[in-house]
C-alpha cells in the first residue's frame, strides 16, 4: 500500500504531456500528489492498485488543467495611466503626451515614489485577478525605476508578492525598459549604468531570474541590447526580449543569438529571425493585449511560427501603458480571435510553451510526474470552453504545490 497526501479522481485530463499527443486528453483521469509534486497522472484504471490518500478529492467530472502561466507581466508599478487613456481617446497622439510627461515617464515617476508597501498592496489586486483565474505562476518585470533603488524596489516588491499568495513568481530585471529622463540625449550612457552597475548589483543580490530589455527605436538600439545581454551571460543569467514591437530591428534574431528564453511581442518579426528562433529554442511569446489595446494592424508571423516549429506562448504584458490586461483567459481568447491560433495552441501557450518560456518545463506546465502539483480544475464541458467565452470565469477550483483552494477562497 502506497499512502500519499492528495488523490484527485473521477477527472478529465488535459494534461498537455509531450509524450501524448495534442492536448494529451484522458477521459476518466486521477492524479496523485506527495510533497506537493506529481507521482502519478493519467487514466485511473491505469494507476497503482494499491494507492492510498490521506486526502481524496471527486472532481465529478470536472476537466483538469496544469496550473495557468502567465510569463510575460509589469505587474508591479506605481499609479495608473487611466487619464492618458482618456486623453488619448480625446484626441491627444502618444508624443503629445510624452512631451507633456506624461507616457512611461509618468508610470517611472510614480513607481519612484512609492515604498515597497504600496507597490505590493497596488500589485496584489492585479495578482489575485489572474490567481482567480487559475494561475499558478506568474513571471513579473522590473523597469518602472530606472535606476538601482526603484529597480530593486520592484524586483523585491515581486518576490514579497509571491510570498503573501500561493503562487511561483519569477523576477526579470527590465532596467533596459526606457531611458530614464534625467539622462535625456544619453543612451549609451544609461546602457553603461545598467551594466556596469545596475546588473551586477540586482545578479549579487539574486534579486533576478532573467533579464530582458526594449529594442525598439523609442527603446534601445540592437547594439545597446547586445551589450546587456553580454553582460547578463556574464552573470550567468538568461536572457528574453521585447522585440520587433512596432517595427524589424531583427531583435528576435539578436534574442536567438543569444539563445535567448523567449522572443516577445513580434509583430515585425521576419520569416529569417523565427528560423534563427527555432535552432535556438526561443520561444514566441506573443501579447494580443497589446496589440489590442495600442490598436496595431500587424500580426505577429504565427504561421513562420507554425512552420518552423518555435513553440507559442501567450501572456498578458499587464502593465499601465499598453497593456492594463488581468485575465489570461480573456488573453486565449484574443489570441484565437486576433492572431487565429487554434484552441489546442491556445491552451498550449499559458501552460506548456510559458513554461518553457520561464525555462521551468522542468518543473510545472504539464501534468506528469515530479512536476510540481499545480492544477487548475474547471467546470466547462469541452477544453474549447475556456478560449471561447469573453469575460466568464469557470474555474472551479486551483491548486498550488499540491495545496488546494476553492474558487472562492483565495486572499
Ligand atoms: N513594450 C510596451 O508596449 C510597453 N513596454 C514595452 O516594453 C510600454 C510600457 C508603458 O508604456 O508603460
Ligand atoms: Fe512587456
Amino acid at each position: 500500500m502506497t499512502l500519499v497526501d492528495h488523490i484527485w479522481h473521477r477527472c478529465r485530463l488535459a494534461t498537455l504531456s509531450p509524450s501524448r499527443q495534442g492536448l494529451g486528453l484522458i477521459d476518466d483521469g486521477l492524479i496523485a500528489a506527495q510533497a506537493g509534486r506529481i507521482v502519478y497522472a493519467g487514466p485511473a484504471a491505469d494507476a497503482p492498485s494499491a494507492l492510498d490518500a490521506r486526502q481524496r478529492t471527486d472532481c465529478d467530472g470536472r476537466w483538469i488543467t496544469p496550473g495557468l502561466i502567465d510569463c510575460h507581466t509589469h505587474l508591479v508599478y506605481g499609479g495608473n495611466r487611466a487619464q492618458e487613456f482618456e486623453q488619448r481617446l480625446a484626441g491627444a497622439s502618444y508624443e503629445e503626451i510624452a512631451r507633456a510627461g506624461g507616457g512611461i515617464v509618468s508610470t517611472v515617476r510614480a513607481t519612484r515614489q512609492a515604498d515597497i508597501n504600496e507597490l505590493v498592496s497596488t500589485a496584489l489586486p492585479r495578482l489575485d485577478a489572474l490567481i482567480a483565474e487559475g494561475v499558478t505562476t506568474v513571471e513579473i518585470k522590473s523597469g518602472y525605476g530606472l535606476e538601482l533603488e526603484t529597480e530593486r524596489r520592484q524586483l523585491q516588491a515581486a518576490r514579497r508578492l509571491g510570498s503573501e499568495r500561493d503562487i511561483s513568481v519569477r523576477t526579470t530585471f527590465l532596467g533596459a525598459h526606457a531611458l530614464p529622463p534625467e539622462m535625456a540625449g544619453d543612451k549609451s550612457g544609461y546602457i553603461d549604468a545598467v551594466c556596469d552597475t545596475m546588473l551586477p548589483a540586482i545578479a549579487a543580490e539574486e534579486l533576478a531570474d532573467a533579464v530582458d530589455a526594449f529594442c525598439e527605436g523609442i527603446a534601445f538600439s540592437v547594439e545597446q541590447t547586445a551589450q546587456v545581454f553580454m553582460k547578463a551571460k556574464s552573470l550567468g543569467l538568461p536572457v528574453r526580449l521585447h522585440a520587433d514591437q512596432l517595427s524589424n530591428l531583427h531583435g528576435a534574431a539578436l534574442a536567438a543569438r543569444f539563445g535567448a528564453l523567449s522572443a516577445d511581442h513580434l509583430e515585425y518579426t521576419d520569416e529569417d529571425s523565427v528560423a534563427a528562433m527555432a535552432r535556438a529554442g526561443t520561444v514566441a511569446v506573443v501579447l494580443p493585449g497589446a496589440f489590442y489595446f495600442i490598436r496595431e494592424h500587424q500580426m505577429p508571423p504565427i504561421d513562420a511560427m507554425r512552420r518552423h516549429n518555435v513553440p507559442i506562448a501567450l501572456a498578458t504584458d499587464s502593465n499601465p501603458g499598453t497593456s492594463p490586461l488581468t485575465s489570461l483567459l480573456l488573453t486565449m481568447n484574443m489570441g484565437a480571435t486576433l492572431f487565429r491560433l487554434t484552441v489546442d495552441e491556445c491552451i498550449a501557450a499559458v501552460t506548456r510553451e510559458a513554461a518553457r518560456a520561464l525555462g521551468l518545463f522542468d518543473q510545472t506546465g504539464s501534468l506528469d510526474v515530479g512536476k510540481s502539483c499545480d492544477l487548475a480544475i474547471w467546470n466547462i464541458e469541452r477544453p474549447a470552453e475556456l478560449v471561447y467565452r469573453i469575460g466568464f470565469n469557470p474555474l472551479h477550483a486551483r491548486v498550488w504545490r499540491g495545496i488546494s483552494r476553492s474558487s472562492a477562497s483565495h486572499s
